[in-house]
This record gives C-alpha cells, structure tokens and sequence, in this order.
C-alpha cells in the first residue's frame, strides 16, 4: 500500500520518533504549527476516524495513553490540544489514522 505513515510506521522513511511500541508510533511533524506539533498514529492502517469499530478502538485508547505520557515528558504545563483530521472538509491529506498533538502557543480562537 502507498502510505507514507505506513512506510514511517515500517521504518522505510525517517522520522524524528518521539515514541514508539508495538502498537504507536509518534513524531514530530513535519510541518509544524505550533513550537511543539507531533503526530500518534496507529501502526496499522486505518484511512481515518471514520473506521474505528467496536473491534478495533483499542488501538485509539493506546494512543491517548501514549499522548498522556509524552505531554508529561515534555512538560507542557500550559495544555495542549489533540485534533485528527477526518475527510476533505476536515483538509485530511495523510489518509492514515493521526492524532495531532499541538502546544506551545496560545490555540485558540483558531481550530488549526
Ligand atoms: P492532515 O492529514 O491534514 O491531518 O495532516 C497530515 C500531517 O502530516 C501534516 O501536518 C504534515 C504531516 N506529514 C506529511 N508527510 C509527512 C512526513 O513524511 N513526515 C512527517 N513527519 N510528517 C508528515
């Protein structure tokens, strides 16, 4: 499959890893819009939201484990904001499964 987070999950495109088990991956985006801006991802593919099942949301549960940790790791004592982007309206471009993770700077009013 051509996926870019595919081939970041598999080790076949370089990432600056802030984490990673069996399950999660996360990293710094590479485009950032915020002074700190990384991704979680599950490792395996889902195109979006929109496919998280009964069967399979324990993955999202690991990934907000994972975000809950690194959040404190880095100290973000002012907050922080998670988004993921789900379908064109939403300007999902990466058509894997990613949680934003954005600090650093006020977020509000703007939902970026
Ligand atoms: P979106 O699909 O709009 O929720 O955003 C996808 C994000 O993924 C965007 O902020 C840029 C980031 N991104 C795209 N390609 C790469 C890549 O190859 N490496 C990294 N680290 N981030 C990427």
């Amino acid at each position: 499959m051509d996926c870019i987070f595919c081939k970041i999950a598999a080790g076949e495109i370089p990432c600056k890893k802030l984490y990673e088990d069996e399950q999660v991956l996360a990293f710094y985006d590479i485009e950032p819009k915020a002074p700190v801006h990384f991704l979680v991802i599950p490792k395996a593919h889902f195109a979006s939201a929109s496919e998280i099942t009964a069967e399979n949301s324990a993955v999202v549960a690991r990934v907000f484990e994972v975000i809950a940790k690194l959040t404190a790791q880095l100290e973000l004592k002012n907050g922080y904001r998670v988004v993921t982007n789900c379908g064109p309206d939403a300007g999902q471009t990466v058509h894997h499964l990613h949680f934003h993770v954005l600090a650093g700077r006020p977020l509000y009013p703007d939902m970026a």
